[in-house]
């Protein structure tokens, strides 16, 4: 692409991706979640062009790159161009203030492994443009636009947490969100002398986004039969073991698991909170295990790849829990692993893991960062 010769970008951002300590699929459901921004990121460098409407969006990191007019936004039939031109529809529904600009896009957040690679290309294009054009927006605008984004641009009724933790994280803390009021606290989280080390089975499978939509499905399924006894449950978020228990007959077995698995999922939100803060870590490892139990044979989104690797880590004294982060069907297993025995740890995991599914495992530590940034 032409602009790429002598560009000088007058604004850089980083967009980071996130782990979820705990609360999976609870966003949609109007509950509770637990994550935090990592330090593996997207940067965006940004320059305004001088034109109306042209803009250039190239990405460094897959060697490609497209030209749009911002007057004619559509859907892409290539899939990654669907973040950028979903972000700029909603953009535009709100302002008319910005024009053409070029931009190189540029990621070390490997995609499709549960770190939300797809809300850190919206959040950093919205970020970025916002800071440029003077567009105004605060940051929630920018979660909640990006979200919409995903939903009608790239078809994944994703919740609000990946969009919230990419913006909104602070280093050396998890948030606690409500996402049905979007209220949240800062949590600190000092796990120490334990360190998170994600496992990334390289693993992705493409049913993944259709999937994700069938389980909102069947959850909604559960909130209305719930409704027929509890007219007041508005989500899942309202129901507890009792009141579920209490609808069991009448909803399908699949049904049932999904909503059992949001319901305890939800708590687990809450006792993590407490764990952390009598930094009673061994609990901590505790509710992980539990949670992927749960993501296995209640939820349904797990794979034999993080199931594996979940397994493998219980053999090991120095590890205290473990479970598949992010949205499924694959991406990173987290690992709550004594700092003392991490190289080992790795290396045994590395080594069964290519035993039994000959994939080379990829392992790093991540901690607890800050939000979407100027750098
Ligand atoms: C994906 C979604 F984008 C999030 O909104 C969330 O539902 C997550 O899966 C599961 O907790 O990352």
């Amino acid at each position: 692409m032409q602009f790429l010769e002598n560009f000088k970008p007058e604004l850089v951002i980083s967009s980071p991706g996130r782990i979820n300590l705990i609360g999976e699929h609870t966003d949609y459901n109007m509950g509770y979640v637990l994550p935090t921004a990592i330090e593996k990121n997207i940067t965006f460098s940004f320059k305004k062009n001088g034109s109306k409407n042209q803009c250039n969006v190239y990405s460094k990191t897959y060697d490609t790159g497209f030209e749009l007019n911002l007057d004619k936004i559509a859907v892409s039939k290539v899939e990654w161009e669907n973040y950028i031109l979903g972000v700029l529809n909603e953009i535009s529904k709100r302002t008319d203030k910005v024009r053409g600009f070029d931009c190189i896009v540029e990621s070390n957040l490997p995609t499709g492994s549960g770190l939300s690679s797809s809300a850190a290309l919206e959040c950093g294009l919205a970020f970025g443009l916002n800071e440029i054009f003077e567009l105004g927006l605060s940051k929630i605008e920018m979660v909640q636009l990006s979200q919409t984004a995903e939903h009608t641009y790239v078809g994944t009724q994703c919740g609000i947490m990946d969009q919230f933790a990419s913006v909104m994280s602070e280093a050396g803390n998890v948030i606690l969100l409500d996402c049905r009021s979007l209220e949240y606290k800062h949590i600190p989280i000092d796990l120490h002398p334990y360190k998170i080390i994600l496992l990334n089975t390289k693993v992705s499978h493409n049913l993944a986004s259709s999937e994700y939509n069938t389980r909102k499905e069947e959850c909604e399924q559960g909130v209305a039969i719930i409704q027929k006894k509890y007219p007041n449950v508005k989500s899942l978020r309202d129901v507890n073991e009792e009141i579920l228990l209490a609808s069991k007959k009448d909803m399908s077995p699949i049904v049932y698991n999904r909503c059992s698995f949001i319901v305890k999922e939800n708590d687990r939100v809450l006792e993590m909170v407490e764990a952390l803060k009598q930094n009673n870590l061994k609990e901590v490892g505790q509710i992980l295990y539990k949670a992927h139990d749960g993501i296995s044979k209640e939820y349904e989104v797990s794979c034999p790849e993080s199931d594996f690797l979940v397994d493998f880590s219980k053999d090991n004294a120095q590890v205290l829990g473990a479970r598949q982060t992010g949205g499924g069907f694959g991406g990173c297993t987290l690992n709550i692993v004594h700092e003392s025995a991490v190289g080992d740890f790795v290396s045994a995991a590395t080594k069964a893991y290519k035993d039994k599914f000959d994939i080379t495992l990829e392992a790093f530590e991540v901690r607890p960062s800050g939000g979407t940034s100027i750098i």
